[in-house]
């Protein structure tokens, strides 16, 4: 019908097949391939039933997700997919969708558009738009309940999760699971099902009531509560429910009609387009201009951590949630114990929440391999180095294991901040070590920051880049400098927080704002959830090259110097219960005091604007200079490290792509403001940022101008 979708024809049955690699998005052209082809059958005396089919590996992943990018930029709409599904609704001759890989999205209301779905036993089907800040666009809020009844239809539009293939038969969303993993199989499936149904009356699904009836409106207020707390600051979600209850108020085309309302409200918003932007972003830090697909990649049977503290555990955690098989090596009977303890802990937890079962504990568990010696690390495909952030240290590890390792394994360092090759020049394979930076909590953060040594190899980056993938993490390359992408960023965002509960806020106020700002935790939160003794053994690593005369912070300091650590003590900026729930420490607001004393600052009231404005520019500044050196390839890859490591808003896109949204010139002149209070050494703006003000630009032109470059 036309270059995306085809029409062929198996004895009597006409099969529509979408051939829009490589997800067979809907992009222009596929609905009216579609409504065309389903057209040339019901004319067609020939044909006595329809199966469409995707092509490849999937069967629709979606509206084409860079048409919603045009339009928000301001071209004119070019896809309509209501009126196809109407005509698929209407066909005379009975519609069999037949899916395989992912049904998501519009691709999921195509689906349910036909009168049968036959589903491949490992496919999965949903309504994943809220995670890009909009809603189902093409009836999906109006006949998902229809099919799978109005709570299930609540849940996955509200909250974007697919289901199983499973899952989608028991709950009536599809007829019939094909099974077989050859290609074919789905097809032959799909044709038999429609030569038997090809007689009967096709149901159509939004003239389906039974499922709409008697509906417990309580269901409603309950979901709306949900989204508030684990979505929160974010409408979508909200508007998915309403479009939902609309289902069982209104009829359907009225329904549709409040869909599309409530869709064009939430596409045109600065959310969607920072979520588009993340689910972009998180595909684009894979590219990486001098290592080309393809590059040759070691392959990781076996693994080795070392150090078994608060990244250790969690680092292993995630080889063995893979598959991969882990030694844990630390220096003490009871280092050991007390790290497995948290393993076992951390797995209790999932268990005792359902997320897996006893027995994929004990497997993960078996996997484990704890030890205080280096036995095996010989076999080691990847040892990986967590212990306390010392240069010495670190540099008398890697002499350690590179004596005993195989040549071709990598060696990794989970440095925060330390200097990759200086590390690399204890062993005589620099080529074979990189930084793989993982974010507490490790089990549980997404990101891992892949930093490259000026002699790491191609080979060994790309493997990182693979086994960040496999390890389920979203793996960002960084250049090699004090604190990489992530932790160079965070030194002046954590002492912008810091100086502002000298000037006067509290440790609440400065943690209470940035949370409602939308960070998953206030900046003094994560102090004490990373460890405040980690930041200050790196300050006494950097201490000689202090600046006299440039204000520091020092309350981290002095509550390290109490021993007060953070969460692992109990107590550092807040205490903490044996749940991780914290509350405020008076003991910690009076030595705050004191040293405002001590350092002659005047306290005063601190607003919430000035709070956000110091710790966001102060990020922002810091990730335009890291950007303008090329330490970040893309500022894109710098939203990418904080929405996956650090827990900043998914909806605001990112710092880059917030300063975006504020506009250059005003972060600019925000900066030049605390520049002349607070000093050049502690503002100067960074040149790109500048640039960029001037010429009325945005990150966003600055990466693109960096592709159109790469490419010419
Ligand atoms: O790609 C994974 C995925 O989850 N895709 C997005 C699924 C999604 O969110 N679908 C909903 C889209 S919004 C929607 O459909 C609104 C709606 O209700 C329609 C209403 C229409 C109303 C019109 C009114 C104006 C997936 C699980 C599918 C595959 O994962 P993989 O890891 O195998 O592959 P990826 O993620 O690396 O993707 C491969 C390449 O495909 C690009 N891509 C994926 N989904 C796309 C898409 N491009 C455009 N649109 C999509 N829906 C992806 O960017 C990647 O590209 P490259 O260049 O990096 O290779
Ligand atoms: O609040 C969420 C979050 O993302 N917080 C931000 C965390 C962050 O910023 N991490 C980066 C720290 S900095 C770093 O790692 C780099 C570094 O090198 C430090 C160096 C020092 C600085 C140098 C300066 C120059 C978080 C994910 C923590 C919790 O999520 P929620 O708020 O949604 O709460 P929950 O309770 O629903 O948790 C979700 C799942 O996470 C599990 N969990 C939470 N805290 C944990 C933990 N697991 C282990 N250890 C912890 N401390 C929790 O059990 C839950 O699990 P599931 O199974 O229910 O999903
Ligand atoms: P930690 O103090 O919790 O754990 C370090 C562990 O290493 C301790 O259990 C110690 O006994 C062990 N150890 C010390 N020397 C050892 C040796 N020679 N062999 C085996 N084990 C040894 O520290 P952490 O927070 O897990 O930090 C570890 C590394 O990870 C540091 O380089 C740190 O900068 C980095 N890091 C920390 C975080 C964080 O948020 N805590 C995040 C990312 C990276």
């Amino acid at each position: 019908m036309n270059e995306l979708v085809k029409l062929t024809h198996l004895e009597g049955i006409a099969v529509i097949t979408i051939d829009n690699p490589p997800v067979n998005a809907l992009s222009p052209g596929v609905p009216e391939g579609i409504l065309n082809s389903i057209q040339a059958a019901a004319h067609d005396p020939a044909v006595k039933a329809v199966v469409v089919i995707g092509a490849g590996s999937t069967f629709i992943a979606g509206a084409d997700i860079r048409e919603f990018q045009k339009m928000t930029a301001g071209e004119k709409p070019r896809l309509t997919l209501h009126p196809t599904l109407l005509a698929i609704e209407d066909s005379p001759k009975p519609v069999v969708m037949a899916i395989h890989g992912q049904a998501l999205g519009g691709g999921m209301e195509v689906s349910m558009a036909g009168h049968y779905r036959v589903i491949a036993a490992s496919a999965q089907v949903g309504q994943p738009e809220v995670k890009l800040g909009i809603i189902p666009g093409a009836g999906g809020t109006q006949r998902l309940p229809r099919l799978a009844g109005v709570a299930k239809a609540l849940e996955m539009c509200a909250f974007g999760e697919p289901i199983t293939a499973q899952e989608a038969l028991a709950l009536g969303i599809v007829d019939r699971i094909i099974d077989g993993d050859l290609e074919g199989d789905l097809l032959a499936g799909a044709v038999a099902f429609a030569r038997e149904v090809a007689d009967r009356p096709a149901p159509k699904t939004r003239e389906r009531k039974e499922k709409l009836g008697a509906v417990d409106s309580a269901i409603f207020s309950a979901s709306r509560d949900t989204a508030r707390k684990t979505r929160r600051g974010q409408p979508a979600p909200l508007a998915a429910i309403d479009a939902v209850e609309a289902s069982t108020k209104l009829p359907f085309e009225e329904g549709c009609q409040l869909e599309a309302k409530l869709f064009n409200e939430c596409l045109y918003s600065t959310q969607s387009k920072s979520l588009i932007h993340a689910f972009f972003g998180e595909r684009a830090v894979n590219k990486i201009p001098d290592i080309p697909k393809g590059t040759t990649t070691y392959e990781i049977r076996r693994a080795a951590v070392i150090g078994a503290g608060t990244m250790g555990g969690g680092i292993a955690m995630n080889y063995a949630n893979s598959g991969i098989p882990v030694i844990l090596k630390e220096t003490t009977q009871e280092a050991l114990d007390r790290g497995l303890a948290t393993i076992r802990k951390n797995y209790t937890n999932s268990v005792q929440k359902g997320r897996f079962p006893q027995a994929v504990m004990d497997e993960r568990m078996a996997l484990i391999t704890p030890q205080l010696n280096y036995a095996g690390f010989d076999q080691a495909d990847i040892i990986v180095e967590a212990v306390f952030e010392g240069m010495a240290l670190k540099k008398q590890v890697f002499g350690e294991i590179d004596a005993i390792a195989k040549p071709a394994c990598i060696l990794a360092s989970n440095t925060s901040t330390l200097d990759i090759d200086e590390i690399a020049s204890a062993t005589k394979r620099p080529k074979m070590v990189i930084g793989h930076h993982f974010f507490s909590p490790a089990n549980v953060m997404r990101l891992l920051e892949v930093v490259r040594g000026k002699a790491t190899s191609k080979e060994v980056i790309a493997t990182s880049m693979a086994l960040g993938k496999r390890l389920k993490k979203v793996a960002v390359l960084a250049g090699n400098c004090r604190g990489f992408i992530g932790n160079r960023m965070l030194a002046p965002y954590f002492r912008e927080a810091q100086f502002l509960i000298e000037e006067g806020a509290s440790v609440e106020d400065v943690n209470q704002t940035l949370y409602d700002f939308g960070w998953a935790m206030g900046p003094l939160a994560v102090s004490d959830l990373a460890g405040l003794d980690v930041g200050w053994r790196i300050r006494k690593e950097y201490r000689h090259l202090e600046k006299p005369g440039v204000r520091i912070p020092r309350v981290a300091d002095r509550l390290c110097e109490l021993g007060r650590f953070g969460q692992k003590t109990g107590r550092g900026f807040s205490k903490y219960d044996a749940n991780r729930m914290p509350s405020p420490d008076p003991e910690t607001a009076a030595l705050i005091e004191a040293v405002a004393r001590e350092a002659g600052i005047q306290r005063r009231r601190i607003t919430q604007e000035e709070i956000v404005d110091r710790c966001l520019f102060a990020l922002v500044n810091e990730g335009a200079k890291l950007l303008g050196e090329g330490i970040a390839l893309r500022a894109v890859d710098i939203d990418i490290v904080y929405l996956n490591g650090y827990g900043f808003p998914p909806w605001r896109g990112g710092p880059m792509f917030y300063a975006d949204t504020v506009g250059l010139a005003k972060v600019l002149a925000r900066i030049q403001e605390f520049e002349a209070r607070h000093g050049s050494d502690l503002w100067s703006p960074a040149p790109l940022l500048q640039r960029l003000a001037q010429d009325g630009r945005t990150f966003g032109d600055f990466d693109r101008q960096s592709a159109n470059q790469a490419s010419a």
